[in-house]
């Protein structure tokens, strides 16, 4: 059955939603937004709207079967999507920390994948402890978040939807009945939802051309739907110096960080990677490497390896309020697609608005490190610079094998170092899967203790020393 549900504000609700939207939903000291004056603002919005003869803003209806029960025996595959919304202290670059708000205790929360045309249950729960209520608008559901309204703390909700479309979704809470929405989500409550294609993921055509004699001529290569895949979720923050949500910085577009997977530069060479390269730990090889040392532990940065002549899937999502303008130095974005539809190939920028996802598929041909960055500057310096590494650009293969760390020579660095945990969606039907994982994220120390207690994942923070001992021996 349909839900309609048509909420309507009046210019009352409006009222008061201009002296709360713009500002914390609770009023404890630590964890406070600065708010924005509406008093002090150049136009009175108020004033305005009664010369317009009032606004009536109206919700989108949703259209989604939202009954858990007709949907959990309609013969689709149910996938469960269990979500906590809790408030957390986590680090910032430089040192201090801030006042995240999170899905499950990390930032972004966690990714769901499913398959295209089974039904998500999705549960929220709000523990007891909990300063606020939270809510969640996934954007796979087609659903208005005002349908889901907002979960008290003590309290659990869920709703179901079929995921009808392919692609990259966004989801994010939805604040108390919208009310702090922004201070939410840009505090840290987002995560994607990956709908796999029923049918699977397209070969990838990568256009090159070849030589022979005197004639050049087109060389298409292709190769298989199964990729090694890794997410980016790019986003800003508005913090004050003492690490609350700025509301004033926000409306001014005036962030204070650029950040992929939640944080600054996360995704850059480590102590491991000076050691290996240039033979001393303290010796940096790239110019901005802030999360080095192993007392960072699940917070030290790491670099995303790939092997030359792989098929590579990036699942994106840009959750900002900027735009993304998506680049790869030294790489041509072999394919991008948006909702299961391909929008161009072989272009060097892709460029993602608000709330705006791709799918982007590569080869990365030569060796080499390459640097994926929003190609705005101020995006770029403020965080948005991740390297991936392919192949063996320094030529580490001789070294490893014969120090032992690897038994023969390997075609990424990723069997002898791993991948961050936090950058890898789990598998879906054409995922290849990545030799290691490490643990890696904005996330707190209890979920990294999960992560190290179930076996499946690398503590970096412990392996590295050990390496170390090995190449200085
Ligand atoms: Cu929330």
């Amino acid at each position: 059955m349909n839900k309609r549900v048509s909420m309507l504000f009046t210019i009352a609700a409006v009222a008061v939603m201009g002296a709360t939207l713009f500002g914390s939903t609770y009023t404890q000291t630590q964890i406070a937004g600065q708010s924005l004056d509406i008093n002090k603002m150049d136009v009175d919005v108020i004033e305005q709207i009664h010369q317009m003869g009032g606004l009536q803003l109206v919700m989108p209806q949703a259209f989604a079967e939202t009954d858990c029960g007709v949907l959990e025996n309609s013969g689709r595959t149910v996938v469960e999507f269990n979500l906590t919304g809790e408030s957390v202290e986590l680090p910032i670059m430089g040192g201090k920390t801030f006042n995240a708000m999170t899905f499950s205790g990390q930032v972004p929360g966690p990714t769901l994948r499913v398959t295209q045309g089974d039904v998500v249950k999705m549960t929220l729960t709000i523990p007891d402890d909990e300063v606020t209520g939270h809510g969640n608008d996934m954007h796979a559901s087609q659903m208005s978040a005002g349908n889901f309204e907002s979960v008290n703390p003590g309290e659990t909700s869920q709703y179901c939807y079929i995921a009808e479309s392919a692609g990259v979704f966004k989801y994010h809470c939805s604040g108390v009945k919208l009310i702090g929405m922004d201070q939410h989500v840009l505090s840290g409550m987002y995560g994607i939802a990956i709908v796999d294609p029923i049918n699977g993921y397209k070969k990838l055509m990568v256009e090159k051309t070849s030589v022979s004699g005197s004639e050049v001529s087109l060389d298409r290569q292709f190769y298989d739907a199964d990729a090694l895949e890794f997410q980016l979720q790019y986003n800003q923050m508005y913090l004050t110096p003492e690490g609350n949500y700025d509301a004033g910085a926000m409306f001014g577009h005036q962030n204070t960080a650029t950040v992929v997977n939640g944080m600054q530069f996360g995704y850059v060479p480590n102590m491991a990677h000076n050691l290996l390269v240039n033979g001393d730990v303290n010796k940096n090889i790239f110019v901005a490497q802030p999360w080095n040392g192993l007392e960072h532990k699940q917070y030290q940065s790491q670099l995303l390896f790939v092997e030359n002549d792989q098929h590579v899937r990036l699942f994106i999502e840009n959750h900002g309020n900027e735009p993304l303008f998506f680049h790869i130095v030294g790489e041509i974005l072999d394919r991008v697609t948006q909702g299961n539809r391909v929008q161009s190939a072989a272009t060097e920028t892709w460029l993602l608005g608000g709330s705006q996802n791709m799918i982007v598929d590569l080869v990365f041909d030569e060796p080499g490190a390459y640097a994926a960055v929003n190609h705005d500057y101020a995006a770029i310096y403020t965080g948005a610079a991740t390297v991936f590494v392919a192949g063996d650009p320094f030529g580490l293969n001789p070294v490893l094998v014969e120090k032992g760390v690897i038994p023969a020579p390997v075609a990424s660095y990723a069997y002898a170092l791993g991948n961050p945990s936090d950058a890898v969606p789990p598998m879906g039907m054409n995922s290849i899967a990545h030799p290691a994982q490490n643990i890696h994220g904005l996330m707190t120390d209890e979920v990294a203790s999960e992560m190290q207690a179930s076996g499946d994942y690398v503590a970096l923070w412990e392996v590295i020393p050990v390496v170390a001992e090995i190449l200085t021996s």
